[in-house]
């Protein structure tokens, strides 16, 4: 390579996705090239701390040696066979994961929103063939403000125009409610074709949005009342993120039907899960569902490593000590920035800062953009709120040195 080519590497790489790639996407005008631990470089070789973790997938740090060893040693041995034979691999997936959770069975997928689809599959089919309802007319409740991936059946239960726009005609069965509204809730269930509640236990998308103290708890004592099963879709909330192993936990809800993906393969390759006992998940049987790379051998060995890595290093207690540190500091921020600051929110290392702006306005972008030329990286959600989620790695004197880059632009901008 040219030196010219070394120095326009970024923007040879923007212009390449902008010319060659759908335009799906509005990604901060920064190229990665690297990453190790909670650190990200540019191909010119700038350093940033990664604020996002590839949305909640890369809790365990960048390119986590452990995970990468696994990776390359099973890639090297077996990568694929379908589902058509046995593998070596997936059993032993099937039992530690199982056994992390505590659930009778896994189903295991690719992507958050596969598990998502997945999920929905079996609450409706349990609903027929252990609740009796009658032949297609099962319901699941899902929540305002709900994200659960891209897929068509997903979105039908969406209540974001930018998510649903032009995407019509959508899959009938769905009824909403308000997010932490338990008297709304409560009066949906009184129809006996509601076979799931389904649900984030903490909304990211929306913007870190954490309902109500009870809610969780509520809702699980409620769906028990009416034989309703609770799906709770912990793609980006679980695995360490919010400072228990999974969010429900700190409600102690234990979902009939747990969702998951992201972080449990560390952000190497898409992995996502669905868990459940026996009573749910043996109502699909052999051919009704499934996957040409679900369950596949580098897949399992990759997961297995990731998930170890958690308890390994002790990700669960640091995100809830490092959670507590970095809120503490954003707190002392807004008193430092009342014009700028409207809100510090979260649990674990998922929090939000919510900029006191419309969704319209440009400050947080701008604020986004401005920390990334500071060397930290973190993107707004719906306009005006900024979501800060390190990898659950990040040490104390690191994220010290965060909360000072944030501290600066901040106050940059309150001016
Ligand atoms: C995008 C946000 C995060 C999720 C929950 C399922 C999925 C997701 C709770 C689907 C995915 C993503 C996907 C991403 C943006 C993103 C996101 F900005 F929308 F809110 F994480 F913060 N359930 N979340 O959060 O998982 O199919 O993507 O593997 O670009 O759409 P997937």
């Amino acid at each position: 390579m040219t030196q010219t080519t070394v120095l326009n590497a970024s923007a040879e790489a923007i212009a390449l996705e902008d010319r060659y790639g759908a335009h799906n996407y509005h990604p901060l005008p920064v190229v990665l090239a690297k990453g190790e631990g909670v650190y990200l470089y540019s191909p010119e070789g700038k350093q940033y701390f990664d604020f996002l973790s590839a949305y909640s997938a890369v809790n365990q740090g960048h390119c986590h040696p452990k995970i990468i060893h696994a990776l390359i040693e099973q890639a090297q041995t077996l990568t694929l066979t379908s589902r058509a034979f046995y593998n070596n691999r997936l059993g032993v997936a099937e039992k530690y994961i199982t056994e992390y959770f505590g659930y009778d069975k896994v189903l295991m997928m690719n992507s958050g929103a596969e598990a998502n689809e997945t999920a929905l599959k079996l609450a409706r089919k349990w609903g027929y063939e252990k609740k009796g309802i009658g032949g297609n007319q099962a319901i699941i409740v899902a929540v305002e403000g709900n994200f659960h991936g891209r897929t068509l059946g997903v979105i039908s239960a969406s209540t974001d125009p930018s998510s649903t726009g032009n995407f019509g005609p959508f899959l009938p069965g769905y009824e909403i409610v308000p997010y932490g509204d338990l008297a709304a809730l409560e009066n949906i269930l009184e129809n006996p074709n509601v076979c799931s509640v389904w649900l984030e236990p903490i909304q990211g998308e929306a913007g870190v949005y954490m309902p109500p103290a009870g809610y969780l708890k509520a809702v699980e004592q409620l769906c028990k009342a009416k034989n309703v099963l609770l799906m709770i879709d912990e793609v980006q909330t679980g695995i360490a993120r919010t400072g228990k192993m999974l969010a429900s936990d700190h409600e102690d809800v234990r979902p009939d039907v747990l969702i998951l993906g992201k972080a449990i393969s560390g952000g190497v390759l898409p992995v996502s899960a669905v868990l459940a006992d026996d009573e749910i998940m043996l109502c699909i049987k052999p051919g009704q569902h499934g996957s040409t790379f679900g369950g596949n051998p580098l897949s399992c060995v990759v997961a297995v490593a990731a998930l170890q890595v958690v308890k390994e290093e002790n990700l669960v207690e640091n995100a809830e000590k490092m959670g507590i540190i970095f809120r503490q500091k954003m707190v002392e921020l807004q008193a430092k920035c009342p014009h700028l600051i409207t809100l510090v929110r979260g649990r674990g290392l998922l929090n939000a800062v919510v900029i006191n702006d419309t969704e319209e306005s440009e400050t947080a972008w701008n604020i986004c953009v401005n920390l990334a030329e500071n060397g930290l990286l973190a993107k707004p959600t719906h306009g005006n709120i900024i979501r800060f989620a390190p990898p659950l790695v990040i040490t104390e004197a690191q994220l010290n040195e965060c909360c000072t880059i944030i501290e600066n632009v901040f106050l940059a901008f309150e001016k």
